[in-house]
């Protein structure tokens, strides 16, 4: 990267200078929760990314950036002034996250529509096992969806619907009591909250550091515009940035669940994300929008097409996504091989300051070892299928890589004011 770190300076200071902090209290966070910590350092003396280890001090970050910014678009999606509700309520058309139809609501957790919400019930409820006849990478479409089960059944879970929102009682015509799965969208902001992205028990065959992994991924976060701020490509930047942000002590708090990850040496820790949160980011917004032929998901009340990024000044950073997604579209990325592959960007971040050059190479080789050991069960008719996913590794590296030159250029253009955390992290990149 060209642009020189002393560049790299906040242009709008927004923020006042933040307290000691280190990684260990960004923790404290669940992953999946959103987290108003915004102007925590992720370099200064930290001694642990355990939540739980006595050096996490619960006075940590806050009272920096939350002081500054005490509007409610800093808070968590958790807290009920955030109403999340007339975001998603004011978008006209939502697809199906399955079938790219018309969605007539969030059903079991995820935008989708009539037809696939009753297919879903009816394969839980019949406890019906599909399998598919060609490779499991059946595309599903409003017009192919009923082409083949087993890959529509298989993106229902993929796109995130929760078996345990369908009542296994119910009997046909009964009155529904759980209203997670008719619920309409303006209320569906803390239902996505509180949901795991994945289910797991016995849908999957596999390996138990894949389920780890998958059971661990952090819960959809959401986007925060200001409500009072009227739209504008600033507004839309500075969205986005706040929601990377949050993304990024999500991405923190994430890491120390990798197994083998705790273990290093904490300054190889810090190294490891250092170069790799971006990845990991890149990564986690392209599966958001496997299901979407046009636009960037990245929040489920933030999508971005092709005109909006290209007016907001993102266009290199859409293309760049675009083409990583379409590859994995075409591969039929599954959740299991999404968590695989964002523990294997993380570990195989390439940081030049590694201490124990060993330990990282032995966590390579279990997360290796754990998805040849998953398509071996999964998908054994392709043994080349772990190979194929390790070879997506170059382009993720090159979107990541775009994407950080995009943001710099936003930032040295005085576009975006950047959090501190975020700065920290760009800057060890450079
Ligand atoms: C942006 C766009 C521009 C900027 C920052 C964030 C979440 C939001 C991602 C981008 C500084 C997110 C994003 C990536 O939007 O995860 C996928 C690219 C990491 C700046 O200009």
């Amino acid at each position: 990267m060209e642009v020189p770190q002393s560049s790299c300076e906040p242009c709008f200071k927004t923020e006042p200078p933040s307290p000691v902090f280190a990684l260990d209290s960004v923790t404290q966070f669940s992953p999946g929760g959103s987290s108003d910590s915004s102007g925590c350092s992720l370099l200064s003396g930290g001694q642990s990314l355990d939540p739980d280890s006595p050096s996490s001090g619960s006075s940590g970050c806050r009272g920096s950036v939350i002081d500054s910014c005490s509007n409610q678009r800093y808070r968590s999606g958790r807290t009920p002034e955030c109403d999340h509700g007339a975001a998603l309520s004011s978008e006209p058309k939502r697809l199906c996250l399955v079938c790219a139809d018309f969605a007539s609501g969030y059903h079991y957790g995820v935008a989708s529509c009539e037809a696939c919400k009753a297919f879903f019930k009816r394969t839980i409820q019949g406890n019906i096992e599909y399998s598919c006849p060609v490779l499991n990478t059946c595309e599903i479409t409003k017009r192919r969806r009923k082409s083949c089960q087993a890959c529509r059944f298989r993106k229902c879970l993929q796109v995130g619907m929760m078996k345990e929102g369908v009542r296994m009682d119910r009997v046909r015509g009964g009155r529904q009591k759980y209203k997670i799965s008719s619920e309409p969208f303006k209320t569906t902001g803390e239902i996505l909250h509180s949901r795991k992205p994945f289910p797991l028990d016995g849908c999957f065959l596999g390996n138990k550091v894949i389920s780890h992994l998958l059971l661990m991924e952090p819960t959809p976060v959401f986007a925060m515009p200001d409500p009072t701020a009227p739209e504008s490509d600033v507004k839309t930047l500075t969205t986005l940035c706040d929601l990377l942000n949050r993304e990024l002590l999500i991405v923190i708090g994430w890491a120390k669940h990798i197994p083998g990850f705790p273990s290093l040496p904490l300054v190889d820790q810090i190294a490891l994300l250092q170069s790799g949160w971006m990845e990991i980011l890149v990564l986690a917004v392209a599966s958001r929008s496997l299901a979407f032929a046009e636009e960037l998901v990245f929040a489920g009340n933030f999508l971005l097409d092709r005109g909006q990024c290209r007016s907001a000044g993102l266009l290199d950073l859409y293309s760049a996504l675009q083409q990583l997604i379409s590859k994995y579209q075409k591969m039929g990325l599954s959740p299991e091989e999404l968590v695989a592959l964002k523990a294997m960007a993380l570990a195989n971040s390439d940081s030049a300051h590694i201490e124990n050059v060993e330990a990282v190479q032995h966590l390579q080789d279990g997360l290796h070892e754990a998805l040849r050991d998953y398509e071996g069960s999964w998908q054994p008719q392709d043994p080349h299928r772990t190979g194929k996913l390790l070879m997506t590794l170059p382009l993720l590296r090159q979107t990541a890589s775009r994407a950080i030159h995009c943001f710099c250029r936003l930032h040295l253009e005085g576009r975006v004011p950047l959090h501190k955390l975020f700065l920290e992290m760009l800057e060890a990149k450079m």
